[in-house]
């Protein structure tokens, strides 16, 4: 498959179909970069939510999906796998001109999307329940595993391939139909992956995708009665909104939502590699990313070196076209979210942080409406700061200096999220005692943004809950179904009088 020159139009894909929908409206997606038109979208409503929960419900009642033997299903997300591979440059292509992401990192993004997929497909043979033959002479149970049925997916705009593909192929693996709600800025993954699915061979209505507003279709699906499941990623405001819809259905909800991740750095860690995983902590995918170390916490011996040292190495990073290869960070998602951004540098160096360097939009030649920003770092950063607590998304770095490992925990944790957070040391008891005492759900050891499709992956505290990934990201979207077997001819309950 290869992909057309912008804008490209797509409608929604339902049944195996792509349609504008009986709206026939659509909306359009500029580019991060410059002010021109990339795609044109239809805008969904609840009518197309409809459509796509009845073709998702038919799949799973009466397709053949759920009912082929695991193995099956492993072949068909295992060629998804491949066809994914060999259209890695069309799809890096489309997220950077609707990310505006580098094109070299939108490349190893593409990657991981196949591995997720290939991975998934594994679990697809794994899926088991248990069995009891301990109950006595007269009792045996066992304990299915089963698909959840219809499941509403939520997806947000920083990594739309690969958080789509951290839900798609493990929700298809165990069996289940789903559709697909993108970011509005960035849906155009989402439908190519799609038709990859299909080309591989999953049954039309078994991934459904309904392009369109949050607070429209995003909330339709939250709500609709097909849907047995929701899965979201975003904001913790969105996320809330959906929790509390789901609560009135009730249906079952996994949430991941954002974070403002530690990156400690003690005086003994090797501090060349503890420069390159802050810079590359902050300042990957233009700091848009759940994970982002954007709270630098350095110990104070050595803090006023490290931080000369980092203030020199962000200078020399390059900010500017994504699609030139040696570009280092890209665009900002769109500008009002850049406005967004240097609202929180002005507030925080209000509050008392000192700019270090950046703090204004960035100027790139021959973009000049691109929502490019400068690096930024703000030094003396106190815990009671908004810029301390709050997640920026962006290329923001919030420096804050602690004397001892005691200090360092406990600045790390005080926070309200509890995604990641990562810890450079060379001294062997700490790197494994600090992680044991940080509340977030991954930490990184003398590495940055690091893991791999076996590790789960998901929130402490206000992060969210649920997991993706590992074996966990298959069995968040089963439940258990437990079967009790009397053996033999069986006592009467009641001890009736002789009639
Ligand atoms: O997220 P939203 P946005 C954080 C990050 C960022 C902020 C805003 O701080 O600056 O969120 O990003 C859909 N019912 N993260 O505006 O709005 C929406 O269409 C149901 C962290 O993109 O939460 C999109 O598909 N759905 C995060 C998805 O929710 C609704 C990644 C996420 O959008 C809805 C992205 C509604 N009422 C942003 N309203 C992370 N954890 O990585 C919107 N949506």
């Amino acid at each position: 498959m290869t992909i057309a020159r912008p804008p490209i139009t797509y409608g929604h894909h339902i049944y195996g179909r792509s349609t504008t929908g009986p709206s026939n409206e659509t909306f359009v997606r500029n580019s991060p970069m410059s002010a021109d038109v990339v795609s044109v979208y239809a805008n969904g409503t609840s009518s197309d939510v409809d459509l796509a929960s009845n073709a998702a419900r038919v799949a799973f009642d009466e397709g053949q999906w759920p009912r082929m033997r695991g193995s099956e299903r492993a072949q068909i997300l295992l060629r998804w796998a491949s066809l994914i591979r060999d259209n890695q440059e069309a799809l890096a292509a489309l997220e950077v001109e609707e990310t505006g992401k580098t094109i070299r990192f939108a490349r190893e993004d593409a990657i991981g999307m196949a591995e997720l997929t290939a991975y998934a497909a594994s679990l697809a043979y794994e899926m088991h329940g248990d069995s009891f033959s301990n109950l006595g002479e007269r009792h045996s149970a066992v304990v299915h595993r089963e698909a959840i049925g219809v499941v509403g997916l939520i997806v947000p705009w920083n990594f739309p391939g690969l958080i789509y593909c951290q839900k798609v192929p493990f929700a298809l693996a165990a069996g289940n139909s789903v559709i697909v709600k993108p970011s509005e800025f960035t849906s155009g993954t989402a439908l190519y992956l799609t038709r990859l699915a299909e080309e591989a061979g999953v049954p039309a209505g078994v991934i459904n995708v309904v392009t369109g507003a949050g607070p429209v279709v995003g909330q339709s699906l939250v709500a609709h009665p097909d849907v047995d499941m929701i899965s979201f990623t975003g904001s913790t405001a969105v996320g809330r909104k959906v929790l509390e819809q789901a609560a009135a259905a009730p249906k079952r909800v996994h949430v991941e939502l954002g974070s403002k991740a530690a990156n400690i750095v003690f005086a003994d860690a090797d501090l060349e590699d503890a420069l390159d995983g802050t810079l590359f902590g902050v300042f990957f995918n233009q700091g848009e990313c759940c994970v982002s170390g954007a709270r630098l916490l350095v110990q104070d011996s050595i803090a006023d070196e490290f931080v000369t040292a980092l203030v020199a190495r962000t200078k020399a990073l390059r900010v500017g076209n994504p699609r030139d290869e040696k570009t280092d960070i890209g665009a900002l998602i769109h500008r009002d979210h850049m406005v967004n951004v240097l609202k929180h540098v002005a507030e925080g160096q209000s509050a008392g942080a000192q700019l270090l360097i950046g703090g204004g939009p960035q100027e790139v030649v021959g973009f000049p409406d691109g929502a490019f920003m400068q690096l930024t770092i703000l030094d003396q950063v106190h815990e009671d700061m908004n810029v301390f607590q709050q997640e920026i998304f962006g290329p923001v770095l919030v420096i804050t200096r602690f004397t001892d490992e005691e200090e360092a925990i406990r600045l790390a944790n005080a926070s309200s999220y509890g995604l990641a957070n990562a810890v450079w040391t060379r001294d062997v008891d700490r790197a494994i005692t600090v992680p044991r005492r940080l509340k977030s759900g991954t930490v990184y050891v003398n590495t940055q943004i690091d893991g791999a499709v076996q590790l789960p992956f998901g929130g402490y505290k206000g992060s969210g809950f649920g997991r993706e990934m590992g074996k966990l990201g298959l069995e968040e979207f089963t439940q258990t179904k437990s079967v009790m077997y009397h053996l033999g001819k069986r006592q009467p309950y009641f001890v009736s009088k002789e009639v």
